[in-house]
This record gives structure tokens, C-alpha cells and sequence, in this order.
């Protein structure tokens, strides 16, 4: 048998992330066997399959993944899986998208992690490279997968790393390399936040340069770290006096002026001064730089404003999935009106009293939908608790007064009712159409 086996590949979870890693092992070709194993009962992507690839669905298949000589895994299964536990004590190696990403990348790679923020940077530094006319490729846990990027043959690659990627990657060489800040999220997968944290500051390991987070000293590289390191916030990416006004300033030189960029919100502020440390790390002019913050406007589902109806504000801010993405959403918030706050979900074990002081200090009411929901109905005094999103905006489209806000800022992921964020961003923005328009025709028949 020896000699003339296959490598046997096993790569649990299909999905996008999945299909992504067997189009590029099938792309690579070579004496490869490849095998799907997916613990859900329908996976997603299933249909788009190769016919050749074969797929054990709604269960494990411990024969295939113990004799596996790799095993690639998604980030949406735990490392701590008895099953994949039992495939590292048999010494099979086990990455992830990103590890083989890695593997084979030649372009130079910037990456971006944080509890938040880090859709909004990777982005920003995509649109600051596409003005200075690189042809960059944009993903990994946002948009296009990493590996069906490669296809393409970029000259210069970012990518959004969340922790449970990073978990998987041990050979990523990056040109720059930032950890945003740090929240509690995720304590359905950590055994604390430590665990997390570490997982998070794996992205340091092998860049060349080093950006952190100078106002929040958890996103500091430990010690060993050989990389250059440079801090935003404060530190040599931070913010000055020029001309009476607020300026982004980079090393000691003012940039442009707070108030000429186009998103809005402190955080995005900082957001903007760790995209340039991440630009300039690799060469993109200031003027590309300076044009991208001027145009740039932010991601859907990110705070987005889907509709105006009766002087009624509909937001959808379905990307915040955690306390802390919805606490940057209330933070300076001025409404002539009341606030109608959506929150709830699958709240991940966290804790959410670090939102109760915020809501205390505006005319709100909230709504508690989703399998947590009732773990947000202890902030307020009187909470409108219901099963469902759509239930909730049934209330608050008859309920809602001229100069009042709809915000869906749920603080929680998505998947105890949907597929993802973006298609519960997606059903509150159709449904919110939907029941505007509604309520429009019942008052001219009434
Ligand atoms: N075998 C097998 C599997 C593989 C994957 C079984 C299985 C899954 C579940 O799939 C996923 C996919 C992606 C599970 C995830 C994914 C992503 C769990 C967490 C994440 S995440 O943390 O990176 N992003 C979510 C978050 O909470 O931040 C996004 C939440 C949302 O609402 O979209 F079941």
C-alpha cells in the first residue's frame, strides 16, 4: 500500500469556507483524495459539490477522519471537538482555509482582527490600495474566501482573520498585521477571555510589523514578538491640532482633518488611523490613502440606514453581533424622537450590563426577541419581550412617532433564527419595507 496511496485530505464543514478549500485542492490536483465531512444534516453548499468529492453529512465519519493524513477544518467547528481531539492525539494535522492560504500565497498580506471594527478596517485598506491602482483582493472571514482569491493572482492580499482562523494558522508571513481592540464575544467557544485574547494575538506571530491598539493594552504583542510595532490611538498613528481643527496625524505629521472623513463615529476614527498604519506598511501613497477616508462610507448591515417612512428612521445595524459593536452604535446617538432598540438572538454567553447605563441615559424602548432575549430584560424598566424580530417590528412600526429611530443593533449572532447576519440585515430591511408600505395604504382606506 505504502508508495502508492493518495494523501488522504478530510475537510469538516462545507459552506463557503469549505467549497473554497476543495475547489483549490482540486485546482492544485497531485495525488490527493478529498472528503467532506459535514456534522449538520443539509450542510450549505452541498449542491455546488463536485460529484467527485465525497460528502458524509449529519454526523462523523470516524473512519475517514482517522485515517486522514490532513484534516482541514472550518472555523465554525471547535478545535476542542472530541472527535478532532481524538485525530490530534493520532498526530494528524490538523489547519485551516488560512493555513493553506498561506501556504501558497506570494503576494504580501496585511491582516486584520478585533471584536470589532475589523470588517470596516479591511475594507477601508482595500478601497485606500484600489485608489492607489493595486490590484487587491479583499476577504477571508468577509466577502470572497482567501483561497478563492488566489485564483486570481492579486498583488497584494487583506484579509479580515477572526480568532477561530487564526486558531488553525501557524505560517502566515504578513507584511502588516493588526489586533483592533478587544470585547467579550464568543464565550460559547472560550474557556474565558484569556483564551480568546491568545487566540487573537496569534496574528502577531509572524508579521513584520506589528499595529496595536495603544488605548486598549490587551491588543499589545507579547514581548518575543520580533515584528517592527507601531500603536494607533495613541502612539505614532494618532490625532493632532492643525488649523484650530482635529487631524489624523501619521509619525508626527498631520494628515487630514477629522471632520473630511466619511464615516461617522469616534471608533471609526481610530478605525482610520490603523487603516493608514496598515497602508503605508506597504507602500499605498497618502493621497490614496486620504481619497479612500474622504469616500468611504461603510459596510450593509454596518448602522445602515434602510429607510425613512412618517419622519421614522428604519437602521439596520445587523452586524453587531456582540455588547460592545452595539454599544459603539448608542455611543453619541441624538434623536429628536425615541429610540426603538432590537436586540437578541444566540448571545454567545455574554454578558450584556455594560449596556445598562447607556440605555439609561436615552428615551428607549427595547425590544428582546430570540432565544437570549430575555437576558437583555433585566436593563430597562419596562422591556417589550417577544419571540421574533418581525414581531417586534410589528410593535414598533405602529408605535413609532415622527423624529423616532428603528435600530436592529442586536448584540448577538444571528444564528438561533437565521443563516447569518446579513440575511437577518436583509429580512429587517424587506420587512420593514414591507410593513411601512402597509401601514401607509391602511390609512388612506381608513
Ligand atoms: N462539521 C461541521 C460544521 C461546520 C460549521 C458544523 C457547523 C458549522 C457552523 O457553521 C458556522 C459557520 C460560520 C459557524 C460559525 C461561523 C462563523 C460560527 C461562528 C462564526 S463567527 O464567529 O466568525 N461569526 C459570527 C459571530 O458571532 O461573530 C457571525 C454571527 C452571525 O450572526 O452571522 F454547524
Amino acid at each position: 500500500m505504502a508508495g502508492t496511496a493518495k494523501k488522504q485530505i478530510v475537510v469538516i464543514g462545507l459552506g463557503m469556507t469549505g467549497l473554497s478549500v476543495v475547489n483549490h485542492l482540486l485546482r492544485k490536483g497531485g495525488d490527493v483524495d478529498i472528503k467532506v465531512i459535514d456534522t449538520r444534516a443539509t450542510p450549505p453548499g452541498a449542491e455546488q459539490l463536485p460529484s467527485n468529492v465525497a460528502l458524509h453529512a449529519g454526523g462523523w465519519n470516524m473512519d475517514w477522519l482517522l485515517s486522514a493524513d490532513q484534516i482541514v477544518a472550518s472555523p465554525g467547528i471547535a478545535l476542542a471537538t472530541p472527535q478532532l481531539q481524538d485525530a490530534a492525539a493520532k498526530g494528524i494535522e490538523i489547519v485551516g482555509d488560512i493555513e493553506l492560504f498561506a501556504r501558497d500565497v506570494t503576494a504580501p498580506v496585511i491582516g486584520i482582527t478585533g471584536s470589532n471594527g475589523k470588517s470596516t478596517v479591511t475594507s477601508l485598506v482595500g478601497e485606500m490600495a484600489k485608489a492607489a491602482g493595486v490590484n487587491v483582493g479583499v476577504g477571508g472571514n468577509i466577502g470572497f474566501a482567501a483561497l478563492d482569491m488566489l485564483a486570481y493572482g492579486h498583488e497584494l492580499y487583506v484579509l479580515e482573520l477572526s480568532s477561530f482562523q487564526l486558531e488553525t494558522t501557524s505560517s502566515l508571513d504578513m507584511a502588516a498585521a493588526v489586533f483592533l481592540n478587544l470585547s467579550e464575544d464568543h464565550m460559547d467557544r472560550y474557556g474565558g477571555m484569556d483564551d480568546y485574547r491568545q487566540a487573537k494575538l496569534r496574528i502577531y506571530d509572524q508579521t513584520q510589523l506589528a499595529v496595536w491598539n495603544q488605548d486598549d493594552i490587551q491588543t499589545q504583542a507579547p514581548a518575543t514578538t520580533q515584528a517592527e510595532s507601531f500603536g494607533f490611538s495613541q502612539g505614532e498613528y494618532t490625532l493632532t491640532r492643525q488649523e484650530g481643527a482635529e487631524w489624523l496625524a501619521a509619525k508626527g505629521e498631520p494628515i487630514m482633518a477629522v471632520t473630511d472623513i466619511a464615516l461617522v463615529g469616534r471608533h471609526n476614527v481610530a478605525n482610520c488611523l490603523a487603516a493608514m498604519a496598515l497602508a503605508d506598511a506597504v507602500g499605498i501613497d497618502r493621497a490614496a490613502q486620504c481619497q479612500a477616508m474622504r469616500e468611504y462610507c461603510g459596510l450593509p448591515h454596518r448602522c445602515q440606514q434602510v429607510l425613512e417612512h412618517r419622519g421614522v428612521l428604519w437602521v439596520n445595524d445587523s452586524k453587531a453581533t456582540n455588547p460592545a459593536s452595539t454599544l459603539a452604535a448608542l455611543d453619541g446617538l441624538q434623536l429628536p424622537g425615541k429610540l426603538h432598540l432590537l436586540v437578541g438572538g444566540d448571545g454567545k454567553g455574554a454578558e450584556f450590563s455594560s449596556l445598562k447605563p447607556v440605555l439609561a441615559a436615552l428615551d428607549v424602548t427595547l425590544y428582546c426577541y430570540g432565544r437570549d432575549g430575555q437576558a437583555f430584560a433585566n436593563l430597562v424598566s419596562s422591556p417589550v419581550v417577544v419571540e421574533t424580530m418581525q414581531q417586534a417590528m410589528d410593535i414598533a412600526v405602529e408605535t413609532a412617532k415622527s423624529g423616532d429611530m428603528v435600530l436592529l443593533s442586536p448584540a448577538c449572532a444571528s444564528f438561533d433564527q437565521f443563516t447569518n447576519f446579513m440575511v437577518r440585515g436583509d429580512t429587517f430591511t424587506a420587512y420593514a419595507k414591507a410593513i411601512t408600505e402597509h401601514n401607509a395604504k391602511e390609512t388612506v382606506s381608513e
